[in-house]
């Protein structure tokens, strides 16, 4: 981390209600919107307290007085919950440090920031590397839509309009396209074809919202397998994080999302698409698991469109990271000039592997669904 950058991230530290002293901050984690430092503090009496501070990504999210009001509001609502259930409400959900002018962030320069408590003893991961911790994970976000059943969905800021509106994204890429600020669309026009091919897929859960045949739900909308801490002595998923998009949803949009991440074979941003394919057997557990962790919730036509909600949210995906690719790469955090074109690519040879599974993916749901 370079040294000015460290300096300030520090000073910033200082400006939270930690315990001892600050004494190393560091980059953490593999987000693509927020920068997350780990801010370690050593105590008088010794040892260490650990928490994280991110810079919240303001160029994305518009608000962040309304967005930290969201996770206020979220988080307070699930310790009461977790609480009365007798669970540790330090690390079963995110705990916000306030600033020492006891506000939810701090603004500096034009910057925003905020706290969390670090959960200790627990890891997210970047991939599946054993079935049942994508399972466990499964129940935890099933349980997470579950918790927030009767949270007033009409007291949340909609942090990102439309944010898994897929009409509406499918629109914006078209745009991407027509306006092809960088001149990359000539060399992408196949994976462009494979975006135009399917528009008639972009209604199917929107209507469904639309036409009331699918219930609006408070939703996590970003169930990716590293927002979500796993506990390294029980395994279990021990605390649901990134709570930036938690607004009214589909349960669509959250199984999705994990099916599309953590049921691929490789990585998000794998070069070598032969390593990209479904796995049925990881598509089978995280299906049950989801289903377990909501309890009987879901709707016989919310689970008629269980498959619908992984490919859409892989397609969606895709298309964001084109559209990012074709707009210069605006969005999404990249590591390398060709990033996010490598994630368009890993999404859609997914979303054609489902294409070809489809049949398969049906008689898992179906076969959770009659249970
Ligand atoms: P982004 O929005 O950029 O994805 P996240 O809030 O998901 O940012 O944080 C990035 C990573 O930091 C997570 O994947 C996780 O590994 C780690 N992390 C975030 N919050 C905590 C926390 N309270 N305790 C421990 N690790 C955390
Ligand atoms: C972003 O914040 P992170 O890295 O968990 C994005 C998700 C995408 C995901 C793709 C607010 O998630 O919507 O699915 O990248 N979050 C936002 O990996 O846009
Ligand atoms: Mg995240």
């Amino acid at each position: 981390m370079e040294q000015g950058l460290k300096e300030k991230i520090w000073s910033v530290a200082q400006k939270f209600q930690v315990q001892g002293e600050v004494t190393e901050v560091e980059e953490y984690g593999n987000g693509h919107i927020n920068d997350t430092y780990l801010v370690t503090c050593a105590l008088a009496e010794g040892g260490v307290k650990r928490y994280i501070m991110q810079r919240m990504n303001d160029s994305i999210f518009k608000n962040p007085k309304e967005l930290m009001e969201n996770v206020v509001n979220v988080t307070s609502f699930l310790r009461k919950k977790i609480s009365a259930a007798g669970g540790d409400v330090e690390r079963e959900t995110l705990n916000v440090i306030l600033t020492k002018e006891d506000k939810h962030y701090l603004e500096e320069m034009g910057e925003f920031f905020r706290m969390y408590l670090f959960i200790e003893d627990a890891i997210s991961l970047e991939q599946v590397k054993r079935p049942e911790d994508f399972y466990n994970s499964a129940v935890s976000f099933g349980n997470f839509q579950k918790l927030l059943e009767d949270y007033p969905a009409d007291t949340l800021h909609e942090t990102i309009v439309n944010f898994h509106n897929t009409v509406s994204r499918f629109e914006d890429f078209k745009k991407a396209v027509a306006e092809d600020r960088c001149g990359r669309a000539k060399e992408v026009e196949e994976e462009i074809a494979f975006v135009l091919n399917r528009e008639a897929d972009t209604h199917i859960i929107c209507d469904a919202l639309a036409e009331e045949r699918i219930p609006l739900r408070v939703t996590h909308n970003d169930t990716k397998l590293n927002n979500i801490m796993i506990d390294n002595k029980t395994g279990k998923g021990i605390c649901v994080i990134d709570l930036d998009t938690v607004m009214p949803g589909s349960a669509l949009y959250d199984y999705g999302d994990s099916i599309r991440f953590g049921a691929n074979t490789g990585a998000e941003d794998e070069k070598n698409l032969d390593l990209i394919s479904l796995n049925l057997g990881l598509f089978d557990i995280y299906t049950k698991g989801y289903m377990e962790g909501c309890q009987g919730s879901l709707t016989k036509e919310e689970i008629r469109l269980l498959p619908m909600g992984a490919k859409l949210m892989t397609f969606e995906c895709g298309i964001r990271f084109l559209g990012d690719y074709l707009n210069g790469d605006v969005y999404f955090k990249i590591h390398r000039p060709e990033h996010n074109l490598d994630r368009c690519r890993t999404q859609f040879c997914l979303v054609a592997d489902m294409e070809k599974k489809w049949k398969q993916m049906e008689s898992i749901v179906e076969k959770y669904g009659e249970q």
